[in-house]
């Protein structure tokens, strides 16, 4: 494998999601339904279960098997088509930890130390936190980079590790003087790359928060999509004609961009339909807009989650492909360290 100067990297998309709980709108909206917009404008695109990364904090391993086919499923349902797309599980492809490691030694404490996402999870008890909890941007840097992929598209919260993937390959690139990573770029777009939980408007929604009542999950049916937008927390103003009006609003800004996103209209389309009308009114029509978007892709998921070797086979030649892209790359980053008998 030649070293490639930074200008001949072709596109290549790789992203990926936690099998850490079910899928919810936000993993949706603001990754998912962008992985099938690449997929389908023609990219070469990888869309990987990051089930090593879930293991970061505890999964019951009857449980991680279920949600890695259930994200598998979400993956499909959603327009992922694994004649289009590599789709696999990151275990499944060892070259992902095998750079991770060259990279924990590449990158530096201080650098993980600062990310957001670990002073989250790992809260006040920082002894107590797994290490892999730590090192994780540095397994994303490996999974992304092992690929040479040149656009992630994420949410917003993930935009920190992705800045530290080009930390971690230009240092790859100046200690050894290559130029054989690429300087990756985060592709974060549209108006849902930051969903917020329904019962906090200050917090991500997440698939990992104890209160279910905070999220919409892809399988959740009718009456529970209803249900959940009903109780969301909003105040008591009537919606604003314009998008200004939202400030200092977070709840009501984050059903007026869910509403948006869902329905493909800007903020301002938004609020010239609903502006002066009041929650009462609102909700419903989102929870209806929500319910038949939501609904054929948790049928679909519904029905392949009852043909699971047909999951598992897609996954394995997903694998596969993944490791014949993977493998010449692990090779030649082993040769540059200076590994015999790469
Ligand atoms: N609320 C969100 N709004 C927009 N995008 C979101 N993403 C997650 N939540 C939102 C995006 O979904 C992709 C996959 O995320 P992940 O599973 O790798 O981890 P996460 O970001 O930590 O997501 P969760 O749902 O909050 O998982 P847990 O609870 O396990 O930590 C990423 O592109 C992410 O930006």
């Amino acid at each position: 494998m030649q070293d490639t100067p930074q200008t001949q990297f072709t596109t290549r998309v790789f992203s990926g999601v936690q099998p850490s709980g079910g899928l919810t709108l936000g993993n949706y909206l603001g990754a998912i339904r962008r992985f099938v917009d690449m997929q389908d404008d023609g990219n070469e695109t990888l869309y990987c279960m990051v089930d090593q990364h879930a293991i970061t904090v505890w999964q019951d391993p009857a449980t991680l098997r279920r949600n890695t086919r259930q994200l598998a499923a979400g993956y499909l349902a959603a327009g992922l088509d694994p004649t289009r797309s590599i789709l696999f599980n990151q275990s499944q492809v060892a070259a992902h930890a095998q750079l991770a490691w060259v990279f924990n030694c590449v990158a530096r404490m201080g650098w993980m130390q600062r990310m957001t996402q670990w002073k989250d999870k790992a809260g006040k008890n920082q002894q107590n936190a797994s290490l892999g909890l730590l090192a994780y941007p540095s397994l994303m840097a490996a999974d992304i980079l092992i690929y040479h992929a040149t656009h992630v598209p994420v949410g917003e919260d993930q935009k920190q590790h992705i800045e530290l993937t080009r930390d971690i390959a230009i240092k790859f690139n100046n200690d050894f003087g290559v130029d054989f990573f690429p300087a990756t770029e985060p592709v974060i777009e549209g108006p849902a790359t930051r969903v917020m939980s329904l019962r906090d408007g200050t917090k991500k929604m997440s698939k990992s928060d104890p209160s279910d009542m905070s999220r919409i999950n892809l399988t959740d049916d009718a009456d529970t999509i209803a249900q959940k937008i009903r109780k969301a927390r909003t105040d008591p103003e009537a919606l604003p004609s314009e998008a200004k009006g939202l400030e200092g609003r977070a709840e009501a800004r984050n059903l007026v961009n869910i509403f948006g996103a869902l329905n493909e209209q800007s903020v301002d389309q938004v609020l010239a339909d609903f502006g002066g009308r009041q929650f009462s009114e609102f909700k419903p029509a989102l929870a209806d807009l929500a319910v038949a978007k939501l609904a054929p892709i948790s049928s679909e998921m519904g029905r392949l989650m009852e043909q699971p070797e047909e999951i598992d086979a897609i996954l394995a030649q997903g694998a596969e492909k993944a490791r014949a892209i993977a493998n010449p790359i692990l090779k030649r980053a082993y040769e540059i360290v200076g590994f015999v008998g790469a």
